[in-house]
């Protein structure tokens, strides 16, 4: 395969990668008077306006140039119609059919996916009705009213992201809580306050071999038994998530009470499948298949709309000049919405896993940035936290701005002032102010000259910070479905341009591994195997002060 960076997009882009960076984006603002109109793309429900970049025309014809001769339709068409793009896995990539609303079929190994999701979809439609309408009932007679997901990594995230971010739209009559970490600590605390009449457990793992979700299984199953004291109830309030329906069986499952996902769609692409079975139960089966329906036409507008008013893959080009030709290093999510507290941590694991890697699809070492770090946190609280270091430190951080017209709970004049600091903060990130601006400010108070020699150099702000935004009409599940689209498939446009796959996760393994060595010694309290002399040292005095056992 060609080095990327031999491609005569990539050099062109090069050359200009060394000459903007002297430049301003307030002076190509002032140059182009339509400069919103050139660089914004408006969809169904959201806008996305990525003009505050430092991009120029040329520069953005050379990245849709990039985004084509590196294929990125074909790679585009061959995802979408099942080809094993996850090459070091030897899978297909699919995650886009657990919402095709189109119904088009598309087959894998002669099966026809579409027809499998569909009926997986049926089963948990059906069992969402049992509960929500209150007919299953728990082993002594009550309905469930809280359901507990035991999962991790892409089995917890993006459907916690999803019931946090829509929880103004739930009815309350099921509230579902989420348990990822094998510290004890989650579920104990979780469990504390419920009683395990009325809970229902979801155990959700791909592959049903996961540590931490198993653990958290097994201490769930006995705080149920112990109170039903019958190994029967446990058919009423657990059911599992998987792609290895066989090692649920094992563990007690009756396979009714088991909900399929496939290898072909990735941990964390996957709240689509079974594994978004809590936003359903929560929310109702309508919402989870609006979010759906968002999600679709997300791929509609990506299959279908030229690369130069595509929003994924504008997003991704935009995300690679920033950070493979003009170097930042990591990248701020940052929305104006309460409700999305967790999207900056769900897109950390989406974008991070997915091309935080440093050898190409051939194993051959990359010589460029792959991905930024993904950071973030919710607007207004961020500004009276980490914004100092967005607007003035050495390192530049772009970002990308996510708000809304309208807002789920209208309070007065909350709205009117969150979105006034979400328009203020890309503007003075973008514009800044210059020393001579400063002086005059401070002149114009009454300041004295040495007053202002002295203040002056830490109130300039270069400005020149990229940003995009994305303002949503509201955030309902349609939109929310369409906005986690759009992001996934421009984390996929991402790795085709930096040519590295995507759709696997070696680099978690080797500490798996590890732990699972280290565990075995912890249990014996014994050291069986060579250690560097920090790492023995530490279990060392770990053995000597644990009172435990
Ligand atoms: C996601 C990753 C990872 C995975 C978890 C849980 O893409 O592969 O986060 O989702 O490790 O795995 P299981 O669902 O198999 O328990």
């Amino acid at each position: 395969m060609q080095d990327p960076t031999k491609q005569k997009a990539w050099q062109a882009l090069n050359s200009h990668a060394a000459t903007i960076k002297g430049r301003h984006m307030r002076e190509l603002f002032a140059q182009d008077k339509q400069r919103f109109e050139h660089f914004s793309v408006e969809l169904d429900r959201f806008l996305l306006d990525y003009s505050k970049n430092l991009i120029t025309k040329n520069i953005m014809q050379d990245l849709i140039a990039l985004a084509r001769e590196s294929n990125v339709e074909n790679w585009r068409d061959a995802m979408f119609s099942g080809e094993r793009i996850n090459r070091t896995e030897n899978r297909a990539v699919l995650h886009p059919s657990l919402r095709n609303r189109s119904k088009t079929p598309v087959f894998l190994d002669n099966k026809n996916v579409t027809e499998q999701v569909e009926n997986e979809l049926g089963k948990m439609e059906t069992f969402v009705s049992q509960i929500r309408s209150g007919k299953w009932l728990g082993y002594s007679g009550q309905p469930i009213r809280h359901i507990v997901n035991l999962g991790v990594g892409g089995s917890n995230l993006g459907p916690q992201m999803v019931t946090e971010a829509l929880k103004n739209y739930s009815d309350n009559s099921i509230k579902t809580h989420y348990v990822s970490n094998v510290d004890g600590a989650q579920i104990a605390e979780i469990l504390r306050p419920l009683s395990p009449e009325n809970v229902l457990f979801i155990v959700s793992s791909k592959s049903f071999s996961t540590t931490e979700t198993l653990t958290n299984a097994k201490t769930a199953m006995r705080w149920l038994v112990s109170a039903a004291f019958d190994e029967r109830a446990i058919q009423k309030h657990f059911v599992a998530v998987t792609a290895r329906p066989q090692k649920a069986i094992e563990l007690g499952f009756e396979e009714k009470n088991i909900f399929r996902m496939w290898d072909w769609v990735g941990g964390r692409f996957s709240l689509w499948s079974a594994i978004g079975l809590p936003i359903a139960l929560e929310f109702g089966f309508e919402k989870f298949t609006e979010l759906l329906e968002g999600a679709h036409e997300m791929d509609l507008h990506f299959q279908q709309a030229p690369l130069e008013e595509n929003a994924p893959v504008i997003l991704a080009l935009i995300a690679m000049w920033n950070t493979t030709f003009l170097g930042c290093q990591s990248h701020a999510i940052l929305p104006y919405d309460q409700t999305l507290h967790m999207l900056a941590a769900y897109l950390q694991q989406a974008e991070m896993e997915s091309n935080g890697k440093s050898v190409t699809w051939d194993g051959q070492p990359v010589n460029y940035s792959t991905v930024a770090s993904i950071w973030g946190g919710v607007g207004i609280n961020g500004q009276h936290a980490f914004y100092q270091y967005l607007h003035q430190s050495k390192n530049i951080v772009p970002a990308d701005f996510i708000g809304s017209i309208e807002s789920v709970t209208p309070l007065e004049d909350h709205h009117e002032t969150l979105m006034a600091n979400f328009f203020a903060q890309t503007q003075a990130l973008m514009c800044g102010v210059n020393e001579s601006q400063v002086r005059s400010d401070l002149k114009a108070k009454g300041r004295q000259q040495e007053f202002i020699n002295q203040l002056a150099p830490h109130k300039v702000h270069e400005g020149n910070r990229p940003t995009n935004t994305i303002l949503l009409k509201k955030l309902d599940s349609w939109t929310l479905g369409a906005l986690i689209a759009m992001y996934e498939h421009k984390i996929f446009v991402q790795g085709v341009l930096l040519h590295i796959c995507s759709f696997d996760q070696w680099g978690v393994e080797l500490g798996k591994g590890l732990a699972e060595k280290i565990q075995r010694e912890l249990k014996d309290k014994k050291l069986d195997i060579e250690h560097d002399s920090s790492t023995k040292h530490l279990i060392e005095f770990y053995f000597k002060h644990s009172t435990a056992g």
